[in-house]
Parts: C-alpha cells; structure tokens; sequence
C-alpha cells in the first residue's frame, strides 16, 4: 500500500481545534481511511475530546462516544457487547469496527484497570492508545509513559523513573494483536490498522505522537521528530500475533542492518524538553544511560537476526 493508494474518503475534517502540527489529528486521519466508515468510535478524555466535541463543527465524522478518563476498556466491551445485540436483532447488517482512542495517561495511568480487564476477557474491540508522552490536554504533567529525563510541568528537572511499556503489557495478556505505530511511517499503520480491523478479540495499537507544545519543538516538525525516535531506537515499531514479534519500517531496517542506530543525542537535541541535558553544561551520565538501553536492546536483536541468518544457511545433511 503506497500513500497515493490511500481511500480518498476523508473521515477526519478539515479545519479541526487541534495545536498546529498535532500528531492525533494525523494519526486520526490514516486510521480512520484503514477502518472505514462502518467504525463506532469512543473518544476517552483527552486532546482528542477537543477535537470533537465542539458542537456543531466536530473533525470527527464518524459516530463518537466521548467518555470518562478511566473507561477506555469498559466501554469499549459495553459498544462490542451492544452492537452484537443489534445484529442479532436485525437492526444492524453488519457489526461495525468498535474503536476507543484514548491518550497515555487515559492508558498507562488511570484507564490500565479497565483495558486490563478487557483484554483478559478478549472483548471485541480495537484500542488505540496515541501516546503523546504527558498530559497534554491539562499542559503537559508527567504520565507513566513519559520518558526518562523529559521536562514536564511537575518534573521540572527530568523525570526520575524510566517509561514503563504498555505495549508489551498487552503483549503479556495474550491477546490476538499489538502493534506500535509512527506518523512518520504511515503506510505501516494503515497496514497495521487494516488487519487489525480483519481480526477478532482485543487488539491494541500504540502509536507514538510527538507534541509540539508538551515536547518543545516547532509544529513543522511533528513527523521529523516522529522519524528520529525510530532511526535512534527510541520508539520500535513491530507486531505481534500468534505469539510473534515482527519488527516493521525503520526499526525492521537498523535490526537487519541495512539501516545505522543514529545516536540517541540526535533526538534529544531536537526537543526543548531535554534541554536541561545539554544547557547549561551536559549531563554525560544521563545521556549516556538513555543510550545505553537502547544499544543494550538493539544489539541483542540484531545478535538474534545474525543468528537465524547464518542457522537458516546451515544446510541439512540428505543423510538424515
Ligand atoms: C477523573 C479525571 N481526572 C482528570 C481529568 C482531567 N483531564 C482531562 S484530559 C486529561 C489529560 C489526559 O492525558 P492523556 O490521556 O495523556 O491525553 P492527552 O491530553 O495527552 O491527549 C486530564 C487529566 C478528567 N477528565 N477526569
Ligand atoms: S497539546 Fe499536543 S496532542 Fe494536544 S492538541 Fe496540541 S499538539 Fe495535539
Ligand atoms: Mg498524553
């Protein structure tokens, strides 16, 4: 699937309240053209609550729930539970897509409960968390996915703990499909959009969305800074199904080698909320020991790749 063969039916509208340069309103328009119309949509609390709610001129043209901070999963079982029982009555064809779309602290921090509990029952629906790293709607505090050493309102220094990693959370519930996504790789998250909307059960999809206004950068280069955190491994992009990880786009690429890990400096520098790191003086040992997990991470893969490489050259002897 190349960009120009995306469905030309635009399901997000045009002229929305967003920030300039908003990564949900990018990540919102090729998931809604991987989906199609026959989606319900749930909108949990956050940016994306700003984006349709203003009534009469909603960007979201699609039917929309917008729902407490806390329910992502709850709700989304309620709409597959409903929707099955209006197909059985005969008052739908065909049972529509059910998509929650909610932020990271929707996601890692209050909502972690209800998806949790979703997933461990496979209710029916995809979840998409758009991971902008803080609370940005209410400017930009700390969440559990923010980054280690990042600025936000209440971490003033950088923050003190690592990220934790929701993705793989869900990887550790079982359910049929994760997948992280970037805007800067956008034919891969229409495809990853378009088979999760083929599978059945929970599927969760985690899509990283640099923030102009909460990561300090300008609104021109969203998708600049969306491909930097691939190129120096600070965000991977893969699938997992049937008890699998691919590694996809950017990441698939640095792994098999045909792509260099950029230093992670080369990210950092570009955002003013890692600014402290390298003003007034720089911080070698937290700069270093951001590097070191990503080198740590990508060297075991890329061993592991070597490895199925020089196993599948092995021949079999034909006396066997
Ligand atoms: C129970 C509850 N507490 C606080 C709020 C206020 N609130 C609305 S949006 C938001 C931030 C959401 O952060 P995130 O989920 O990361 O989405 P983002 O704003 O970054 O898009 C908060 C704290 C709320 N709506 N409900
Ligand atoms: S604060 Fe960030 S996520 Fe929220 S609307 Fe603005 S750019 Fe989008
Ligand atoms: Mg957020």
């Amino acid at each position: 699937m190349r960009l120009r063969d995306f469905p030309a039916e635009e399901l997000f509208l045009q002229g929305s309240a967003a920030c300039q340069g908003c990564p949900g309103s990018a990540a919102l328009r090729v998931a809604f053209k991987a989906l199609g119309r026959n989606t319900v949509l749930c909108v949990i609390a956050s940016c994306t609550s700003v984006l349709q709610s203003p009534y009469p001129v909603s960007a979201l043209n699609l039917p929309t729930l917008n729902m407490a901070f806390a329910t992502g999963g709850a709700v989304g079982s309620g709409m597959t539970a409903a929707a099955e029982r209006l197909v059985a009555r005969g008052e739908f064809e065909e049972k529509p897509t059910i998509l929650v779309w909610a932020g990271d602290g929707g996601t890692y921090d209050i909502g972690i409960q209800a998806l949790s509990g979703a997933a461990e029952r496979n209710a029916d629906f995809i979840y998409v968390c758009y991971n902008n790293e803080a609370y940005s709607n209410t400017g930009t505090q700390r969440s559990g996915a923010t980054p280690y050493a990042a600025w936000t309102t209440n971490t003033t220094k950088g923050k003190e703990e690592w990220r934790k990693d929701v993705a793989q959370i869900m990887v550790a519930h079982g359910i049929p499909y994760v997948a992280t996504a970037s805007l800067a790789y956008p034919t891969d998250m229409f495809r990853k959009f378009a088979k999760a909307r083929e599978i059945r059960g929970t599927r969760y999809i985690e899509i990283q969305a640099p923030c102009p206004p909460g990561w300090k950068f300008p609104s021109s280069h969203t998708v600049k800074i969306a491909r930097l955190a691939v190129q120096t491994g600070m965000w991977m992009l893969y699938e997992h199904e049937n008890g699998r990880t691919t590694y996809t786009a950017g990441t698939q690429r640095i792994i098999q080698g045909q792509a260099k890990l950029l230093p992670v400096e080369e990210y950092l520098q570009a955002q003013g909320r890692f600014r402290h790191l390298f003003h007034p003086e720089r911080d070698e040992e937290r700069i270093a020991a951001i590097q070191k997990r990503i080198s740590d991470v990508f060297e075991t893969l890329q061993f592991t790749h070597k490895m199925k490489e020089h196993l599948m050259d092995i021949e079999i002897s034909p006396r066997l």
